[in-house]
């Protein structure tokens, strides 16, 4: 008998008798056993949607240095559409129309702008999006609003879920690298935190270089509902990622550079490195108080270690620690260890006493369980269950997190409960509203940087993959693979019937007010089927509409050189009918959405005949659906 077979028989056998034992016993055991097979094969059958199913969760997706936020459904993984912030996209023409160029310049800081014009730009035109969280009330997604960072350059933008469009771009000042991103789970969003990732001197002007002792790192708190910045805080070390707890007091913060080191050795010099508490309420009583310095505009407080000050505390964490996640049950936070193969649990109610009687920085650590190796993010099911994604082991741990405390207390108890191998090296994972107090426990994502063997090789750069795991029995268990283009960093999985966006848009949506606004100057009624070309010195304003299949106007005449603004609001009413205008040789294409205005601003520098089509399929005769713009040479 070759081992591979007598393995199998050996297995099958092991099954077989348990079942048997299990069967003779009828205990309670044997009820939750069949119950958990049944859940798992009900929600592990639920993944593969038939055509015209829809999905129990949405998926909302970063994409790491592809810039844009994407949604998936899940369980099924089919990706549903992709939402342009701080990247730049062709469809929708998302940073080149008027109303999605002032997003993206409007809160740009006044250096930012003319570093970018000696650049030939206005704008950036690429991000690393890497943490999408949406807004909360009372320790639950609202259904509001989807907050995200752009590490690459220092900003934080605002998604509407009503209409799946980003509102809002903001630079944050005196930070450098925004990385960590949450929002306060209560009693309300409320506050974004964002942590600022790369160190540097506080007054950036060239003018230091090799003194560390005067680098410095940001930790930012912004108001979601204004998308202004309440406060700033000073920290020593850098800051990595970020949480907060479930009761409005504490934000939490890890530092894998607590050294302030330059280069790799000195980075990793110290066994250990810490986790940086923030005080909101004495952080707030500070800025009432007056005791910040006012830099580019924002109240700054020095939370630095050795300031003595209520606003932070610094708990040391083994080497490196990386994400930062609070569990539902609202009482415990989890530190990933990443160079340090544990998780550190820290109990929200002991974090009092650290401000109140300056007791241990450590004594409110209750567990440091050993999971294995490259611990760098963890999500939650509803039972008491940890998993914890191991980058080095390409591994996920499913951990037991009051056995975890009971070990820590001397207990010869392993909390460890399950591994299961995903492919390969793991980063992000999220569970079914597992970052909410309503955490469900049903589906597991494994976001994984490595996909090497699992998909047909299309060549050099690799796709990455994003794992279905189902969680609702005692063992995981793989379901799905699904290739991502770059790069599936992060996700949340949110319940569908709290988001609920507009099949249409409302005519009086503020996204173009000052469309609006310049039409009621112009004497042009936005709402009704306008016709206009409005002379203005060389600036020239044309209002046209779209039902498919026409635009409203048929042909328009401008002169070379001038500086032409079309508008086009597309006054079908019907679910899905969008329209584009793209004026072809000039570089222009954009989305009109049902009932939407939208508008592009360019100089007619290139006289003759120029088409200009619908390039959204809107009809059988979309192909008819264009029209000419005819640029006059200017006489010498
Ligand atoms: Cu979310 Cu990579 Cu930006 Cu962990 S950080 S993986
Ligand atoms: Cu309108 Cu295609």
């Amino acid at each position: 008998m070759s081992n591979k077979f007598k393995d199998l028989v050996m297995t099958r056998r092991g099954m077989m008798g348990a079942t048997a034992s299990g069967a003779v016993l009828a205990g309670t055991g044997v009820g939750s056993t069949l119950m958990s097979t049944k859940a798992a094969e009900a929600a592990g059958g639920e993944y593969n949607l038939a055509p015209g199913e829809l999905d129990d969760y949405y998926g909302f997706w970063s994409s790491g240095q592809a810039g844009e936020l994407r949604i998936l459904g899940v369980p099924s993984m089919r990706e549903l559409m992709r939402i342009p912030v701080f990247n730049r996209c062709s469809a929708t023409g998302w940073g080149q129309t008027n109303e999605s160029l002032k997003i993206l310049t409007e809160n740009l800081l006044p250096e930012t702008k003319a570093f970018l014009a000696a650049n030939g730009k206005q704008t950036y035109d690429q991000g690393d999006l890497h943490h999408p969280h949406m807004s909360f009330t009372d320790g639950t997604y609202d259904g509001r609003y989807l907050f995200m960072n752009d590490k690459a350059n220092t900003r934080v933008a605002r998604v509407r879920c009503d209409i799946m469009k980003c509102d809002k771009i903001i630079e944050i000042p005196n930070a450098h690298d925004i990385h960590g991103l949450r929002p306060q789970k209560y009693p309300r969003t409320g506050y974004i935190f964002a942590n600022g990732e790369h160190e540097a001197p506080l007054i950036n002007d060239g003018k230091i270089l090799d003194k560390p002792e005067e680098y410095v790192n940001i930790f930012t708190a912004i108001d979601g509902d204004t998308m202004e910045i309440a406060w700033q805080v000073i920290v020593s070390g850098n800051l990595d990622n970020t949480d907060c707890d479930y009761h409005g007091k504490y934000a939490f913060s890890t530092s894998y550079n607590s050294e302030m080191g330059m280069n790799l050795a000195e980075m990793t010099a110290s066994e250990m490195d810490h986790v940086v508490v923030f005080n909101l309420k004495e952080i707030e009583a500070g800025v009432a108080a007056g005791d910040y310095r006012e830099l580019k505009g924002v109240k700054v407080l020095d939370g630095r270690k050795g300031q003595n000050k209520n606003y932070t505390r610094y708990i040391p964490i083994p080497n490196s620690p990386h994400g930062v996640n609070a569990a539902p049950d609202k009482k415990h936070i989890m530190i990933n260890g990443k160079l340090s193969p544990t998780v550190s649990v820290i109990a929200v109610d002991k974090v009092d006493a650290l401000f109140a009687d300056g007791a241990d920085e450590r004594s409110c650590i209750v567990a440091e369980p050993e999971l294995g190796l490259g611990p760098l993010h963890t999500a939650f099911d509803n039972r008491g269950n940890a998993y914890t994604t191991l980058f080095l082991d390409s591994q996920v741990v499913k951990w037991d997190i009051a056995k975890a405390i009971e070990a820590f207390g001397g207990a010869d108890v392993d909390p460890i409960v399950d591994k299961i191998d995903v492919h390969y090296q793991p980063g992000h994972n999220s569970t079914s509203m597992g970052e909410t107090a309503e955490a469900d426990g049903k589906w597991l994502i494994s976001m994984n940087k490595f996909s090497k063997d699992r998909f047909l090789n299309v060549g050099p750069l690799k796709p990455e993959n994003e794992q279905l795991i189902d969680i609702t029995g005692d063992k995981m268990k793989l379901v799905h693979d699904g290739p991502t283009f770059a790069e599936p960093h992060d996700s949340i999985i949110v319940r569908r019937d709290i988001v609920n966006p507009a099949h249409i848009y409302e005519r009086d949506d503020v996204t173009w007010e000052d469309a609006r606004k310049q039409a009621e100057a112009d004497g042009v009624d936005l709402d009704w089927g306008h016709d206009e070309v409005i002379r203005d010195g060389n600036k020239v304003r044309v209002y046209m509409s779209s039902v498919a299949p026409v635009f409203s106007m048929e042909k328009f005449t401008v002169t070379q050189g001038d500086e032409v603004t079309i508008y086009v609001t597309n006054m079908d009413d019907i679910d899905d009918v969008t329209h584009g205008l793209c004026m072809a040789n000039y570089g222009i294409a954009f989305e009109i959405g049902p009932q939407a205005t939208a508008s592009v601003t360019f100089i007619a520098a290139r006289p003759g005949v120029h088409w200009f089509y619908c390039q959204w399929f809107c009809h059988a005769l979309h192909m008819e659906m264009r029209g000419r713009m005819l640029v006059e040479p200017r006489s010498a």
